[in-house]
């Protein structure tokens, strides 16, 4: 039998050859003076060189920690990943749109309430109608963290759901989703971007599919001309929808400036289609700028109609609140860059990357210039640009989809050729292993772009690892790309399938060990404690009010403050424990057997469960995380009496 996981003797050669020849343009890039030492501190140089090959470190040894956090989305997992950068180690997760078997989170009280707290009356009855407590899954592909003064703040991190139409937020001092909101009037939140300046501010969100608006049946025909996409901004304090723009075609990505006056979003289906055909049928698309001054103040002075209880401006072209600026067809990706100026359109089926310079945008509003005045640059970079990532230096690199490469460009040189100039600024072009979606770099987004590292977030892995069967994972890159040459230096496989990442630099976030008594998280069981005249930090208690039972119960290792419990069969039951552990990292759990009950209760934190005891009979309970010498006793029994 042929071993699967043996290489295949030319892409081995092939292989050999790249890591020469990479070897190679490290070293001269260190020797051309824009390396490492420049960058670092001299104590830190020092640690993170590599010595000979030159670049930065990559390997983090035991005990010690990352200098990043990478946020990534979790793709149709519905999940954010938290890794260390430069190690590329998994260190958590965050549920946020799917369900999660050891936290609960889609199945305890207090996750439904973030999952179902602001959703559709449409949303709510068909989850009614189809027996289900939340919607159990989603696609989330754009993790953005909250910012002031156009650098990251640490406060939330806001996520989308393309499949449900969600925007989510998760509190970076605990690192859970608090708030989730549907989008009404969408179909497909794809882009989102938070508001750079002042601060967020707004979240704005790309509903990319066209649909009749409103999508309640009473208007199925014509798509041309009753099909929409619609954009959103969310409030990013209160999570709630602020307003919405009608425009014309799909709005795949999106950003938001660094001035806080516009923002965009990449435009693909100018044809107003329902299929391939249709929607590539036109030479050029658009990216579509917004004018956030005057949607405010059309908001004011009550240009909108109000649809699904949201105000809707009319942006379609023509309209005072936005301008289309022609792109080569099918634009993807939509990045702005840390100077502040340029914003980059990646052209997807065009081999181009348009820029954009937000300078001009004042006269474009005021009818001064034409749309196509604003583009600055529009080099040719290779097949299947995607996304674009910066370093603070004045460069940019693009993901080739096609191609499976990452192209390195000056966004100076790219101006001057636009201009007529014979100069070239493709400065490198690096393979890729396969297929890069969107890269980040760190910091990349912000004013503090710091062009340490950059990751290729890779589609396809094909034969980069163990074979694991037919579902491959994705491969997501780590590249150096603190000197004159990218360079490759890590491979790491990544499950279904994280679309972005976002690159913190660890001085920004800040989470805390061990939960204030008093979060708001479970408010709702504080309340109710308080109702039934309890403390939940010493109740150990069976509230019965008239079929529904509450059971309070605190955890502190090995123990859970009830032993045991009764209720009747057909009780409905809410058990609620508290962790009154002031250690950190003492995390309990509470598993019920054969309920599907499964929660996590980590140190100060309340987490609470409500079921039907249908099932007569003795069910016990245990703590799920291993937490003490005698974890395995940490144990109770429910008692459920059988009906008379
Ligand atoms: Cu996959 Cu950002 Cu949803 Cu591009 S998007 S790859
Ligand atoms: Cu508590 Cu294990």
């Amino acid at each position: 039998m042929k071993d699967q996981n043996e290489k295949q003797p030319i892409l081995e050669m092939k292989r050999r050859r790249f890591l020469g020849a990479a070897a190679a343009t490290g070293a001269a890039g260190f020797a051309g003076g824009m390396g490492l030492p420049k960058m670092l501190g001299g104590k830190e140089a020092l640690a993170q060189s590599k010595g000979e090959e030159g670049g930065l470190n990559h390997l983090v040894g035991p005990g010690e920690l990352d200098e990043y956090y990478a946020f990534n989305s979790g793709g149709q997992s519905g999940e954010i990943r938290i890794m260390g950068l430069p190690s590329m180690r998994e260190i958590m997760r965050i549920p946020v749109f799917n369900m999660c078997s050891a936290t609960g989170w889609g199945r305890t009280n207090e996750s439904l309430e973030v999952l179902n707290g602001n959703i559709t009356p449409q949303t709510a009855q068909f989850l009614k109608d189809q027996n289900l407590r939340c919607m159990p899954n989603g696609d989330a592909h754009h993790p953005h963290m909250s910012f002031t003064d156009r650098t990251y703040d640490g406060r939330y991190i806001y996520i989308n759901d393309k499949a449900n139409n969600r925007v989510a937020r998760v509190r970076c001092d605990v690192m859970k989703t608090d708030k989730i909101v549907e989008i009404p009037n969408v179909a497909a939140v794809h882009g989102l971007r938070p508001q750079r300046y002042p601060k967020t501010g707004y979240v704005f969100a790309n509903g990319e599919h066209i649909v009749p608006l409103p999508n309640d049946g009473t208007v199925m025909d014509n798509h041309k001309e009753n099909f929409f996409a619609v954009y959103t901004a969310v409030d990013g304090e209160t999570m709630e929808i602020a307003w919405q723009v009608k425009v014309d075609g799909n709005l795949d990505n999106g950003d938001a400036d660094y001035q806080g006056k516009y923002s965009f979003a990449t435009c693909y289906n100018g044809e107003q289609g329902l299929s391939l055909a249709e929607s590539s049928a036109y030479e050029q698309d658009w990216v579509v700028v917004f004018n956030i001054k005057r949607i405010e103040e059309a908001i004011e002075k009550g240009d909108y109609e109000e649809i699904n209880g949201v105000k809707v401006v009319n942006g379609r072209k023509g309209s005072p609140y936005t301008r289309y600026i022609p792109v080569p067809n099918s634009p993807h990706g939509c990045n702005a860059a840390p100077d502040g100026i340029h914003v980059m359109l990646n052209g997807k089926i065009s081999p181009t990357v348009t820029v954009l310079d937000v300078r001009t945008l004042d006269d474009l509003f005021d009818d001064k210039i034409e749309p196509r005045d604003c583009v600055v640059a529009e080099p040719q970079l290779g097949l299947g640009p995607l996304h674009t990532a910066f370093d603070g230096r004045g460069n940019a690199y693009t993901t080739l989809f096609i191609d499976s490469q990452m192209v390195k460009w000056n966004i100076d040189l790219a101006k001057r050729q636009y201009a007529g100039e014979d100069v070239e600024p493709v400065i490198q072009k690096l393979d890729v292993h396969y297929q890069p979606g969107h890269n980040h770099s760190t910091m990349g987004e912000t004013k503090d772009a710091d062009g340490k590292w950059l990751v290729s977030l890779n589609k396809f892995s094909k034969d980069r690892f163990l074979n694991a069967g037919p579902l491959k994972p994705e491969n997501d890159q780590l590249i150096d790309i603190s000197g004159d040459e990218m360079k490759l230096v890590a491979d790491v496989p990544s499950f279904a399938e994280p679309h972005d990442m976002l690159l913190v630099h660890r001085r920004f976030v800040n989470p805390k060990n061990i939960w204030d008594r008093d979060d708001p998280q479970w408010a709702t069981a504080r309340k109710q404690a308080e109702a039934d005249g309890l403390d939940l930090d010493t109740a150990n208690e069976v509230i019965r009010d008239g079929n529904k039972v509450r059971v309070y119960m605190t955890s502190t290792a090995p123990q859970f403050g009830l032993n045991n419990f009764t209720v009747n069969q057909g009780d409905e039951v809410t058990v609620i424990v508290s962790n009154v552990e002031v250690i950190e990292d003492l995390t309990h759990g509470f598993t019920l057997e054969n309920h599907g009950i499964a929660m996590e209760v980590s140190p100060g934190q309340t987490a609470s469960v409500t079921f039907v005891a249908s099932r007569p009979g003795v069910h016990w309970y245990y703590c799920q995380w291993f937490c003490h010498a005698l974890h395995m006793e940490m144990s109770g029994q429910m008692y459920v009496n059988p009906k008379a």
